[in-house]
Parts: structure tokens; C-alpha cells; sequence
């Protein structure tokens, strides 16, 4: 146990009632880098919404104070202030309430506020601001984002039960680990609301109502599953199990003793000489990692609050095999397969995923998982530099994992050996499903910055001077601690560490011109660029159509079976299927397997098409395609398919043929589905795309039925989103 540091700790959970804002607030229409938005200071708007979720202000220069608030009155209450007086701004509005969640104090002598937001006294997934105040309560940044009232049309009262939720998660996550759902345990964590827009996920966006539902198996699997509490669709699953790597090898011996870590065969200040290797190891350098945050940050462990340090050596998982290969933070303790506790960089990963867990808290899925995985690779890495240690030569610098059984994992300032992207537009950057949405390789981005900050160098068009370890240090652990938010994606990371510099001006020897230094590096690493979407296919400048559907006047050209709606609003489901590329409508056919379904119109378990009403004609030149927008989002896991749509024509409506010939982006794994070992629409489109596919010659100049049809897999319980489909239209180039 390490000496316990006093520090101000303050109450959190008192909730304050917001109303819409008076203060006539500038409305952004467009994307905009820098506004004015009635602030006094930079402010970023969002790119969609116009609406705020940046504040910045220069080095000494703060906010005033928010209305009514006194240097003596609590940070707490500032903060909720603030955000109360700017409501507008942040599109809050009546239904929104505000709750004080995380406190930190920084090293600066600032203290961060962490608010949270609920709608209707639901907690919204991801909706918070960082609202950073002076001794004095004056505000230095605010960032975040929050739910606008105005995207809330969609949230629903949940109709699906705990129960059944419960059971939808369970066999959710038994099947990605290889086991029954009867082997592994759920606890229903409450409604909350959750929009793909605001974790920043690339999934289909709208916020909607979900059972948050944490399942656990055997202390090393841990997955928070968000079920739709309209329809029972599995929208989401966060993993909550932080891993080092990814990998698992098998061989033989050790046990699944040991986790959690009840009998520690070696407690601080005894004596570590009379144990094995691994056990020194552990020890000796989870206390580098405890002296390296405290010698920088003065933070005492984890917690801020000498949480002690457990960890457990030689572990092997029931189901993965021995030695298991792998090193993870579980949220309360580190735990390293054999020879995983003899890299310290590791060891500093994995605590400091501890620290984030409590400061920024960062999701550990898509860009936040990647931030999340960034700042561990920083910190570890961090921590192996300032600790004596084998593999300390200068090839090693920058190495993560070097001293593993299986040698460096990543390299922080060469990226690309190890296949991760150095900048977002890098061609290794990886838009996937798998790896919790990559965040062990993504993170390269972050990893590729900080490398930049610290030695400097040239990269991308731009030429930085380092300013050092501690220096660059001080940037991140600002950045974690005080600005950024559970759903921050690489642009809100770009924001904050420039105001984290700026906020650090005249500590540590930080200068402005450290500063640019660290904008140089943010710039190089193109941290700045949104999250793109792949470039729409292209038709031709002028068509000629034969059919045209936007789905507007309803679904009268369609025959749908079901689950598949048109128009996919209303429904018998009480879902909302808005997902339109054009117009209010759009078609759904929901990722459901089984013959269940509430309404007369029963659907086929496994198989079920929309298909038109007759037949359409194909043009007769050679330029002739189907067009059509749609997204999707189907039964997945990390990477694995389950359930897939294809596209389909016939002459006679009996005998069907693919009309893109196997040529889809995606294969579908499961055993059972029609599509098993095919390729298919599966996964997730990550976001609307366009899709051309020309006909082929033998359909040209005849009249053919046109099917969009689903196959799922057998297993029951496990819904998915589906596919949302517009503007299909028949035609050739002019
Ligand atoms: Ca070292
Ligand atoms: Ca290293
Ligand atoms: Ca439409
Ligand atoms: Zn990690």
C-alpha cells in the first residue's frame, strides 16, 4: 500500500434542472473551425448539428465566472451553471437535466467538472462536458457533446422487457466467447440513451432507448451490450476488458487460479527477492508506474486516491489455453499471462487504462477505443524510459512490448511496422468492425504525436521541434483528465491537446511556443480530418430511368415480407425506421431471425425479401445499372458476420439470381445462413452509401423482378439493426 495523498474530494450526483437558455446564442449553419457563439471565446461547432462543442480561451485569459457563481461557490455548481446558462448553445433544452459525475483537480490548481447529461432522467451514452474552471470559478474550456432536444424525436419508451434484454445480451456475448449463454452473467444496468452520432461509431445513427447490459465471464471477459428497448436489436457492445494486444496462443500448464487476486503471495514492503521472476516483476515495476505518475503528476495511484495496486502473474483464462499470451486491466486489477509482467512498458499500459477508466473514461470502441489505447501505448512507454529495464538501448526507444515472450507489439514512431496508420489518412487506417472498431491499431495516430512532441522530427509536411517527455506528458495527462469526454473522437482530441498546452502555459516550462510544437504534431498526424465515409460511387453525369423509387408516396411498388416494412415507418414494432437518403421515407427490413412476428403477416425464419410488385424494365445499352442508397447494420461481432442482405433478380419471380455475381464487400462466417461462406452486405456500412451495380448482358432490354433478401443465421435471440434502404432506381448513362 502506498502513503495516501490528502486531496480536495468533492460530492458528486446533485442534479439541476435546465431550462432553454435566453441568451440569444449565434446559430452555426454551416461547418465552421472557429465562431463566436456569444461565449467570448473560440468555440467549435459541430459539423451536423451547428451547434457547440468546443469552448477555448487563451492562456490566462478565462470566462468570467457564470452567472450567480462566486470564487467560494462549489466547482460543481459552476460548472452546471455554465452549461445551464449556455443551454442553447449546446441545443439543451427542456427535457435535458444536467448531473455533476466526475471531479478532477489540476495540476494547474484548475479543477474539471464532468457533466452528464440525461433526457428525461435517462442518462444519455456519451453526452457530457468537460467544463474546466480556475481557482476562481471563471471557465477555461468547456468540450464535449451533448444530445440536442431537437434529435430526440426517435427515443422511444422501451417496450422490450429487462428480461428479454437480458437474454439477448447473454447470447450475444456467450456466442463471441465460445460458450452457453447459461455460463456466463448479465446485471441489467438501467435504460440509458444511445446515439451512434454521439460515440462517434459509424453505426446507424439516431438515438434511441437501450437496456445497457453488462455480461461477464469467468473475471477476463466483460462486455457492456446495449439492446434496443423498442425491438430488441443489439445495437452496440463495448468491451470493458483493456487488453494490451490481441491475441490469443495456446500451449500448456499454469492455472485459472488467481483472478480476481485474493491471496497475494507478495503485499508491499515485503520481501520480493523470496518470489519467482514474474512475481518481482509485477511488483517492481507496477511501483515504477505508481512513482512515474506521482514524480509527474503528483497523482497518487489509479485513483488519485492510493488505490492499490493488484496484480495477478501467470494467469491462464478457463477457455483460451496455456500460457495465455495476453496482458489486461479489468477494472480493478492488472493481469498478466506468463513472461506479460516482464515488460514494464506493458505494465504502464495497463495501469494507466486505471487512470483513463477514471478521468476521461474514454470508450473503448472506434476512435475513443483507439485515444483510450493511445494514451496507455504514451503513458507505458513513458513510464520504460524513465525505468531501468532490459531492452533500454536507443533501437528500443519507442518499442512497445519488447521485453514480451513474443517481442515489440507496436512501434510508437513508426506505426506502419506494425500495420497501424501514422495519420488518419493513412491507407493502414483501419474502418472495420473487428478489434472493438481497431482500437489496437487506430491508436497509431495518437502514438505517432506524441512521438513527434517529444523527439520532434519532420512527418507529413511539417517540421516540429520536440519539447520532451515530461513536457509532452503534461499535454496528454491534461488532455485525459481535464478536457476530454467518454465519446471523443480524434478531432476532439486535436482540440484538446492544444488547449491542454495552452492551459499548461507558465507550468513545467511550458511556453506558447511549445505550444505550436504540439499544433505541428496534431497537424502532421491530421488529427483534425472528421471521420470520412468512403467516396460515394458515381453513376453518370445524365440517366435515363426506367424506374425510379424515393419511397415517398408509400410502399405501392413493393411486396414485403416480414420483418421487412415500405415505407419502414409506421410499423407493427412501434420502431422508428426513419433512415432516409432523400425525403422522410426509406424501406427497413429488420435483422431478426425467427418465425415470431407481431402481426398476421408471418416472416420466414432465416430468408425474407422485399421484392418489387412487377416486373421493371432494363435498358438494353451496355451502361444499364440499378442504383441504390442504403445502410446497414447486421448481426456482427469484433469482425465475425453473422447475418447478411444480397441483391437479387428474376425473370419470373421464381428462380432468382445475384445480381452483383458474389461481388459484395463483405463474408457472412455463420454456419446455417443461406449466405454462410459468401460474400454479402454484412456488418456495418458505416453510415449511407450509394450503390451502383450494372446488369448483367443477358438481363439487358428484358423486364426482371428485383429483391433485396436477408439470411440470418439460426441462432435466436440476437437482433440486429438491418438495412435501411432509398432511391432505387433502374436506368443508363445518357
Ligand atoms: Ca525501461
Ligand atoms: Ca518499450
Ligand atoms: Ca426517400
Ligand atoms: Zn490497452
Amino acid at each position: 500500500m502506498r502513503p495516501r495523498l490528502t486531496r480536495k474530494t468533492a460530492a458528486a450526483g446533485t442534479i439541476l434542472a435546465l431550462a432553454v437558455s435566453t441568451a440569444a446564442g449565434v446559430v452555426a449553419t454551416s461547418p465552421a473551425t472557429a465562431a463566436d457563439e456569444g461565449f467570448g471565446a473560440r468555440a467549435q461547432v459541430h459539423a451536423k448539428g451547428g451547434l457547440v462543442s468546443f469552448v477555448g480561451t487563451e492562456a490566462g485569459k478565462p470566462l468570467a465566472a457564470p452567472k450567480g457563481i462566486k470564487p467560494s461557490s462549489s466547482p460543481q455548481a459552476a460548472a452546471r451553471a455554465f452549461v445551464a446558462q449556455h443551454a442553447g448553445e449546446f441545443g439543451l433544452g427542456k427535457r435535458s437535466t444536467l448531473k455533476a459525475d466526475r471531479v478532477h483537480a489540476q495540476a494547474t490548481g484548475n479543477t474539471t467538472v464532468r457533466v452528464v447529461q440525461q433526457l428525461d432522467g435517462v442518462e444519455v451514452l456519451g453526452g457530457e462536458l468537460a467544463v474546466q474552471l480556475d481557482e476562481d470559478n471563471r471557465v477555461v474550456s468547456a468540450s464535449g457533446e451533448v444530445l440536442p432536444d431537437r434529435s430526440t424525436a426517435s427515443v422511444g419508451r422501451a417496450t422490450i422487457s429487462q428480461a428479454a434484454a437480458i437474454r439477448s445480451a447473454k447470447a450475444y456475448v456467450a456466442r463471441g466467447a465460445g460458450v452457453k449463454p447459461s455460463q456466463v452473467t448479465a446485471v441489467h444496468e438501467g435504460l440509458k440513451v444511445y446515439d451512434a452520432a454521439i460515440i462517434g461509431s459509424d453505426k446507424i445513427p439516431g438515438a434511441r432507448t437501450v437496456h445497457a447490459v453488462e455480461v461477464s465471464f469467468s473475471d477476463h471477459v466483460r462486455r457492456q451490450v446495449f439492446v434496443d428497448a423498442q425491438i430488441g436489436a443489439i445495437v452496440d457492445a463495448f468491451d470493458e476488458i483493456h487488453t494490451a494486444k490481441n491475441r490469443r496462443v495456446c500451449d500448456a500448464g499454469n492455472t485459472a487460479a488467481g483472478l480476481p487476486c485474493k491471496s497475494p503471495v507478495l503485499v508491499e514492503g515485503g520481501n520480493a527477492a523470496a518470489q519467482n521472476a514474474e512475481v518481482q516483476q509485477a511488483y517492481v515495476y507496477s511501483g515504477a508506474t505508481y512513482d512515474w505518475f506521482k514524480a509527474q503528476f503528483n497523482r497518487d495511484s489509479i485513483d488519485g486516491k492510493g488505490m492499490p495496486l493488484i496484480s495477478t502473474v501467470r494467469y491462464c483464462p478457463p477457455d483460451a489455453g496455456c500460457p495465455y499470451a495476453n496482458a489486461f486491466w479489468n477494472g480493478s486489477q492488472m493481469t498478466y499471462g506468463a513472461g506479460y509482467a516482464s515488460a514494464d512498458d506493458v505494465v504502464g499500459h495497463e495501469l494507466a487504462h486505471g487512470v483513463t477508466e477514471r478521468s476521461s473514461k474514454l470508450f473503448y470502441s472506434y476512435q475513443s477505443g483507439a485515444i483510450n489505447e493511445s494514451i496507455s501505448d504514451i503513458f507505458g512507454e513513458f513510464v520504460d524510459l524513465a525505468t531501468s529495464s532490459p531492452n533500454d538501448t536507443a533501437a528500443d526507444r519507442w518499442k512497445l512490448g519488447e521485453s514480451l515472450p513474443i517481442g515489440a507489439i507496436r512501434h510508437m514512431s513508426n506505426p506502419n511496422l506494425y500495420d497501424q496508420p501514422a495519420r488518419m489518412n493513412d491507407p493502414l487506417y483501419y474502418r472495420g468492425t473487428g478489434d472493438n472498431g481497431g482500437v489496437h491499431y487506430n491508436s497509431g495516430v495518437g502514438n505517432k504525436a506524441a512521438t513527434l512532441m517529444v523527439d520532434g522530427g519532420s512527418f507529413n509536411g511539417q517540421t516540429v521541434t520536440g519539447i520532451g517527455i515530461a513536457k509532452t506528458a503534461a499535454v496528454w495527462y491534461e488532455a485525459n483528465t481535464g478536457i476530454l469526454t467518454s465519446a471523443s473522437d480524434y478531432q476532439d482530441l486535436a482540440r484538446a491537446l492544444r488547449q491542454a498546452c495552452k492551459n499548461l502555459v507558465g507550468t513545467k516550462g511550458i511556453s506558447y511556443s511549445n505550444c505550436s510544437q504540439v499544433d505541428k504534431a496534431v497537424k502532421a498526424t491530421q488529427m483534425d480530418i472528421p471521420r470520412s465515409n468512403a467516396k460515394d460511387m458515381q453513376t453518370c453525369k445524365r440517366v435515363s430511368w426506367t424506374f425510379s423509387d424515393g419511397l415517398e408516396k408509400g410502399g405501392k411498388k413493393w411486396k414485403a415480407q416480414r420483418p421487412w416494412f415500405v415505407p419502414g415507418n409506421p410499423n407493427n414494432l412501434g420502431f422508428d425506421a426513419t433512415y432516409a437518403s432523400t425525403g422522410k421515407k426509406n424501406m427497413w427490413g429488420f435483422d431478426r431471425p425467427g418465425n415470431w412476428f407481431p402481426d398476421s403477416n408471418k416472416g420466414r425464419a432465416k430468408d425474407y425479401s422485399v421484392r418489387t410488385k412487377h416486373k421493371v424494365k432494363v435498358p438494353k445499352h451496355k451502361s444499364s445499372f440499378l442504383r441504390f442508397r442504403h445502410a446497414y447494420l447486421f448481426d456482427t461481432d469484433n469482425g465475425k458476420n453473422y447475418d447478411g442482405g444480397r441483391v437479387e433478380y428474376s425473370y419470373n419471380g421464381k428462380k432468382w439470381m445475384d445480381l452483383f455475381n458474389g461481388k459484395y464487400p463483405n463474408k457472412v462466417h455463420a454456419k446455417g445462413s443461406k449466405f454462410a461462406g459468401k460474400r454479402a452486405f454484412a456488418g456495418e456500412s458505416g453510415g449511407y452509401r450509394q450503390q451502383v451495380v450494372k446488369f448483367p448482358k443477358k438481363a439487358r432490354g428484358k423486364k426482371v423482378f428485383l429483391r433485396f433478401g436477408i439470411a440470418t443465421e439460426a441462432s435466436v435471440n440476437i437482433y440486429a439493426l438491418g438495412w435501411f434502404i432509398d432511391d432505387i432506381g433502374v436506368g443508363r448513362c445518357k
